[in-house]
């Protein structure tokens, strides 16, 4: 039987250790909960699903277990020890005089509980002493679909839309339950299912149904749904003359709205704003600011639980300006002055989800405003569905960034979660890679990122190498070898693709509009800030972006302590150097060689590595079943190729400028 990877990490395939599955058979007599509600019943089928999987039996339910042992127990509200050190989604897992009790505040703990325990089993663990106390890091753990209302998906690589618009509210496809228990059991809890180059259409009753059938189906899964908006809809919509957000008819107009959203999703999560962005209307059409919008929007909310979420992904075309700094100086003004259910959603570097960046200067810097994250886990700038690039250590570098916003330990994580500086609310948000392809990811492996993502949203201080340890053995093999071997692999794929596209700080170089594959050259554009020669200034001289004061003074957003660390081309971590320096071809580097050297050096051993990257893939062969080995092989023959076109068209692309050749031991004679 081939796996077509729909089932994601939710396989609960039958264990094959027969004393293994006896164990856990011994401890899971029953599922027995009294609280009646749908999130609770939720936890309860799922854990009945994965024991009949898993374990190969039948599991029933018990109201009162009077005095039995050997069962699960689901609790919530109980005053017990257990869970009085509890968030709202929280949970506790404990042996508890003869069961498994897993407790918590809300029905969603308990289904986050449940979702643990089959983790546990899943991976293999001893659950006979099991004591857990668990709490998310990060209230809102949310992802951002970027799907449009035809069909398609916005920098989606893994087929159209799962949304069927087109056939809801009718008709409800399997899927959307599929996804909800994907997104259950990694913790997420928000989603917003339109794209924010949104249509206004998404407001419209007839839309409205559609995304109340999708709510309805979500909502017993713990998970909100929120609508990203158009923010000239009171005239495009409404009729309005203007959509001036200081304009009474315009207030009216989006209180009305909201209320009326309500009458269909009473619990709906709010609103997803990409305004005065990439040719998106905002209140900047009016001479308002972005405060002016959000608080509009934050007051049609008020008498609701809903928030507004408004990203700060801006900037304009300016030759001589530099993008790194636009979301910063746009907003920084404005810290302190928005709405309490505002959340300002700053993407995780400055610039625009490259392979690398550093973090956002915004973080940090704004104590007065809630600051939400924004990753991409469609891989739109790195490798799509064709590389295979485990993002974990990515989201990682940027959470453990230290901003030194109130001394050292002050760190990215910190400002997010709002331990830092006291914000109440928190999020983190993923633009989503699911789409409508069998195993909703089209690589297999980037079935892998979304998982990484829930989970790291939900504790950013589980390691990279945990999180995809569980999901190889979950997903892929319960060989131990062969996992060890899978997790180097994932472990290296984004330093290799690094290597490869975006060595030494460089960005910003890929093709034009569909964004794949290099693009060095590109030197003219709809936009300046959209070439490539704007980002990697490249001349005879040297190569990078001098960020330190000379052509701008970017750096200078950043703590002082940050600007110590990356100030200094001496000193400065040669991940990071060409973002914030431009190098001298000939300047000899911390690694002995010098720029020129070092960049060829890259460039050719990530094509080297990705060929390494192959072999072990074939190694494990027999491991993995035939469909997805396949999968993954065909894939990286196309990495491989891809890898190369990457390295010949930057190399040859930056001989011209630095003038050298490529240094002898990389090429061989001919
Ligand atoms: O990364 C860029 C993408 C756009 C996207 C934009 C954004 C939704 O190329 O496709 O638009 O960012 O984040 O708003």
């Amino acid at each position: 039987f081939a796996d077509d990877g729909s089932r994601l990490w939710l396989k609960y395939d039958l264990l094959k250790d027969t004393q293994q599955r006896e164990s856990y058979i011994a401890l899971t007599k029953y599922i027995s909960f009294t609280h009646d509600s749908p999130i609770v019943a939720t936890a309860a089928n799922e854990l009945q699903l994965g024991f009949e999987g898993l374990l190969g039996k039948k599991v029933s339910f018990l109201r009162n277990i009077s005095g039995k042992t050997g069962g699960i127990v689901l609790e919530v509200n109980s005053d017990g020890a257990s869970v009085q050190n509890l968030a709202d989604d929280g949970f506790a897992i404990n042996h508890l005089k003869g069961n498994i009790v897993i407790s918590a505040k809300t029905p969603s703990g308990v289904l986050y509980g449940a979702f643990e325990l089959l983790r546990n089993i899943q991976t293999g663990k001893n659950i006979s002493k099991i004591a857990i106390t668990n709490n998310p890091k990060v209230k809102i753990r949310m992802l951002n679909h970027w799907d449009n209302a035809n069909g398609t998906v916005e920098r989606g690589y893994a087929g159209s839309s799962m949304w069927k618009w087109t056939e809801l509210p009718f008709r409800i496809d399997p899927r959307y339950i599929q996804y909800a228990r994907a997104n259950a059991s990694i913790g997420i809890n928000a989603t917003s299912i339109n794209n924010v180059n949104a249509s206004s259409r998404f407001l419209t009753p007839e839309y409205l149904e559609k995304i109340k059938a999708v709510a309805d189906v979500l909502r017993p899964y713990g998970i909100s749904v929120f609508i990203s908006v158009n923010f000239a809809s009171p005239r495009t919509l409404g009729g309005l003359k203007t959509s001036d957000p200081l304009d009474p008819e315009v207030r009216k107009w989006w209180n009305d709205k909201t209320k009326e959203i309500h009458e269909y999703i009473h619990d709906f999560g709010g609103f997803l704003v990409k305004a005065n962005s990439e040719g998106q209307p905002g209140p900047q059409d009016y001479g308002r600011t972005h405060a002016d919008g959000a608080n509009m929007l934050a007051e049609a909310m008020r008498p609701f639980k809903g928030i507004v979420i408004w990203r700060a992904f801006v900037y304009k075309a300016d030759p001589n300006g530099d993008r790194f700094k636009e979301g910063y100086d746009q907003f920084k003004p404005l810290d302190g002055t928005f709405d309490p259910k505002v959340i300002v959603q700053v993407k995780n570097g400055p610039i625009d989800f490259m392979p690398r960046e550093p973090f956002h200067p915004m973080f940090g810097a704004f104590p007065k405003t809630t600051l939400g994250m924004e990753f991409q886990i469609t891989q739109e700038y790195l490798g799509q569905s064709t590389h295979l690039t485990y993002l974990a250590p990515m989201f990682k570098e940027c959470l453990d960034s230290d901003t030194y916003a109130q001394g050292k330990g002050s760190t990215v994580a910190r400002v997010i979660d709002g331990s830092l500086e006291s914000h109440q609310n928190s999020l983190m948000a993923g633009v989503a890679n699911t789409g409508s392809d069998v195993n909703w990811t089209a690589h297999p492996f980037n079935q892998a990122n979304w998982y990484a993502f829930g989970r790291l949203a939900w504790d950013y201080n589980l390691s990279s190498e945990q999180i995809a340890a569980e999901w190889i053995a979950m997903t892929l093999t319960k060989n131990k070898t062969a996992q060890d071997k899978i997790n180097t692999l994932m472990m290296q794929s984004l330093p290799v693709y690094i290597s490869y596209t975006y060595p030494l700080g460089t960005a910003h170089m890929m093709g034009e509009g569909h964004h794949y594959g290099p693009e060095p050259w590109l030197a003219k554009s709809g936009r300046p800030d959209w070439t490539s020669v704007y980002y990697h200034r490249a001349d005879s001289v040297g190569l990078g972006f001098d960020r330190t004061g000379k052509v701008s003074n970017a750096l200078s957003l950043y703590k002082p302590e940050v600007r110590k660390q990356w100030g200094n081309a001496d000193e400065c971590d040669l991940n990071y150097l060409l973002w914030f320096h431009h190098v001298p071809w000939t300047k000899k580097l911390s690694t002995g060689r010098t720029l020129w050297d070092e960049l060829c050096f890259r460039y050719y051993d990530g094509v080297e590595q990705v060929r390494k990257m192959q072999t072990n893939w074939e190694s494990l062969k027999n491991e993995i079943d035939t469909e997805t080995f396949e999968n993954v092989q065909g894939r990286l023959k196309i990495q491989e190729k891809e890898a190369l076109w990457w390295r010949d068209a930057c190399v040859l692309y930056f001989i011209t400028y630095a003038k050298m050749p490529i240094p002898a031991p990389l090429v061989p004679p001919a």
